[in-house]
């Protein structure tokens, strides 16, 4: 994957003018030092817009394709590695010493359609043939910013969604850490600021609501395309929601398997405190902007307790009121701060 071979023709040669055109004409807002544009209702960072657009014009989904979908900072990095796992267990010893994740963050080992693989192409298709399947892969775009392709064929998509209190905090965090953030001094001001963003649906790959109804709905739908996760969940019962993984990515646990404990000990290696034990995750990059350690912080649930004022808090659960009101309440997260 790390060297995909590009192919060039006229029409994709054009796509880069237009891209550049089209971001003239776009309504565009601040993300701390980027622009960010409203690409077809989701909200897009200026440097990933143009992986978007590539993505969502070339991607042919294979049958046997599994997409993991999800917002930023909802669970991707820990979905990546139970995919992983779950797809790849009978590859490598009973322990799992040898495993890849040991030497290898999981973003690395399930890459990101817009922002890794369809980003900075040049307007060229990546040749993706020669993936062995199933190919897995991750996207942070809404469903109905999905390529069609996604949607008409019969590849799989995983979706994991997380309350919005502790998805704000985990972004709020991330973003700072990020290098070309490094510097920016933050107060209430500015938090509350980006908590008015946040939910104005003015957030990475937002608004927030569209992004879980859509993949919810689907996930109603059609049960066989769509996975609906909740981290809370995973957190709460991480056994019983892998066997579901399992059995809907179409390699479910067999009897042995279970006597042998594998379900625990993926969701063992797969856990936060064994990725950060990685010296991969401890001292490792992704690129030379993303230290590895800044994708895996606390992971706790409710966190957002220890940052929120009781006055953003308030605004934030208005977003999941208007969830509630397009009938998606989550079965593992609920608060009553407005009823309280
Ligand atoms: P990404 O969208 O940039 O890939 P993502 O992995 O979705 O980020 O989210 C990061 C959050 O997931 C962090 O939450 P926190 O800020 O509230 O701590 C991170 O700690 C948490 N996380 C990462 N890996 C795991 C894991 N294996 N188990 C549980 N939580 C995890």
């Amino acid at each position: 994957m790390e060297t995909l071979e590009l192919t060039n023709n006229k029409a994709q040669e054009n796509l880069l003018d237009e891209i550049k055109e089209l971001q003239l004409s776009l309504p565009n807002e601040t993300w701390f030092v980027w622009p960010m544009y409203l690409y077809q209702g989701l909200w897009c960072l200026s440097y990933i817009l143009e992986g978007i657009i590539s993505f969502k014009t070339h991607f042919q989904a294979h049958d046997t394709d599994i997409i993991l979908a999800s917002l930023p900072k909802t669970g991707t990095t820990w979905l990546k590695s139970l995919i992983f796992a779950i797809v790849n267990r009978t590859k490598f010893s009973d322990d799992f010493t040898q495993h890849p994740l040991r030497t290898k963050n999981p973003h690395a080992l399930i890459e990101h359609l817009e922002i890794n693989v369809y980003k900075e192409v040049n307007g060229n298709k990546p040749d993706l043939s020669e993936i062995p399947s199933p190919r897995l892969f991750a996207t942070h775009v809404s469903y109905l910013s999905l390529p069609d392709s996604i949607k008409n064929s019969k590849c799989r998509i995983v979706y994991v969604c997380r309350n919005p209190f502790d998805t704000f905090v985990s972004i709020w965090h991330f973003f700072l850490e990020f290098e070309p953030c490094k510097g920016i001094k933050p107060d209430l001001v500015m938090m509350e600021k980006y908590v008015d963003k946040f939910c104005s649906g003015v957030s990475p790959w937002g608004p927030y609501e569209d992004h879980v109804l859509g993949y919810w709905k689907e996930s109603k739908k059609n049960q066989q395309k769509v996975i609906f996760l909740e981290y809370e969940g995973l957190k709460k019962e991480p056994e019983a929601h892998l066997k579901r993984l399992a059995e809907f990515l179409g390699y479910p646990f067999s009897e042995v398997e279970e006597k042998n404990n594998v379900i625990n000990k993926i969701v063992e290696l797969c856990s936060l405190k064994s990725l950060k034990e990685m010296e991969v995750n401890k001292i490792g990059r992704l690129s030379t902007k993303f230290e590895n350690k800044i994708l895996l912080r606390k992971g706790e649930v409710g966190d957002w307790n220890k940052y929120l004022t009781p006055t953003l808090a308030k605004r934030i659960e208005e977003m999941q009121e208007k969830l509630k009101k397009a009938g998606f309440s989550s079965s593992y997260y609920q608060t009553n701060l407005i009823t309280s």
